[in-house]
């Protein structure tokens, strides 16, 4: 845990603070949409006053994105990091100015308690493990399989594509991973990388796409080369509603959520740490999983 004496810090009351929230990637990904809304419509709730930045998918950016929410007075920060290192002037900022940093959705590489307070955050491993056991089911136990691996340089890509490599090899060893390539965590890229795909293993058997906007994109690509739902098994991660929707449509296998909605649970850490209780350093927050026999009634619950 952690405890703002420990920090180094004196007591604060959230109400009477500003908070700077730092968004990684562009609006574009409904995960973005509703992690936004969630850290806004907290701020709104609690009667805090919030200033946001978002970087647009730039790591530069990002980094003077978050300097120029500390220079406009954020005395407190929420940062959803794009990549994982390379944070260490942000930090090193933050520590001068005595600015608290939870982070949410990626971790940042630096030393809990001391760079940040709290990461909060999905299980990336199991929500890897999960997609493994529905590609296993659907596949029952065999065929080649393809990753649309996220953006690198983040623990979110890593342990998504590790909590599914393992749990193949333990549990199905008659599915082989005959592809892997980044479709950058977007739509288009998750087409683009899938149309090579057909190219090189026309007779590929399974998708699993890191996350729900690569696996559509993946989705047109398979229709345009005359696929029909189900030829090939797409599992993603999110909990969109437009990949809920695949697997109601038979496009997509199954869905493992990775729940954005970060705004009470961030704004409860910072509340928490000011009070001067113990926070934990990290929170994980709960997913469920999307398959065919939940989707219609599950529905209403992507976003
Ligand atoms: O799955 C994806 C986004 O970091 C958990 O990033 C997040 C991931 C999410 O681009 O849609």
């Amino acid at each position: 845990t952690c405890n703002i004496e420990q920090f180094g810090m004196e007591k604060f009351d959230l109400q009477d603070m500003t908070v700077g929230f730092s968004q990684s990637e562009a609006e574009s990904n409904p995960f973005r949409i509703t992690e936004t809304a969630s850290i806004e419509d907290e701020a709104k709730k609690r009667g805090v006053e919030l200033i946001t930045a978002n970087a647009q998918s730039d790591f530069a950016q990002q980094i003077s994105d978050v300097q120029g929410l500390m220079s406009q007075g954020a005395e407190l920060l929420i940062i959803a990091p794009l990549n994982s290192d390379g944070w260490e002037p942000v930090l090193a900022e933050a520590e001068r100015k005595q600015v608290p940093i939870v982070t949410i959705d990626r971790e940042i590489n630096g030393n809990p308690c001391e760079d940040y307070v709290t990461f909060i955050g999905s299980d990336f491993v199991e929500q890897g493990r999960r997609a493994a056991d529905q590609m296993i089911e659907a596949l029952g136990g065999e065929g080649k399989v393809a990753i649309l691996l996220g953006t690198p340089g983040n623990n979110v890509t890593t342990e998504r594509t590790k909590g599914f490599k393992d749990r193949v090899e333990e549990k199905a060893p008659g599915i082989e991973v005959v592809f892997e390539q980044t479709g950058e965590f977007t739509r288009q890229g998750g087409q683009s990388v899938t149309e090579q795909l057909i190219q090189s293993n026309p007779d590929i058997d399974g998708v699993y796409a890191e996350n729900d906007e690569m696996g559509i994109g993946a989705v047109t690509a398979l229709r345009g080369a005359g696929k029909q739902p189900g030829d090939v098994k797409i599992v993603t991660v999110d909990g969109t509603k437009t990949a809920v929707q695949n697997i109601i449509d038979g496009w997509i296998y199954a869905v493992v959520e990775s729940n954005p909605r970060f705004g009470p649970l961030a704004f409860d850490a910072h509340e928490s740490f000011g009070k001067g209780e113990d926070v934990p350093v990290e929170l994980i927050i709960s997913d469920r999983v999307y398959t065919q026999e939940n989707a219609e009634e599950q529905l209403p619950n992507a976003y």
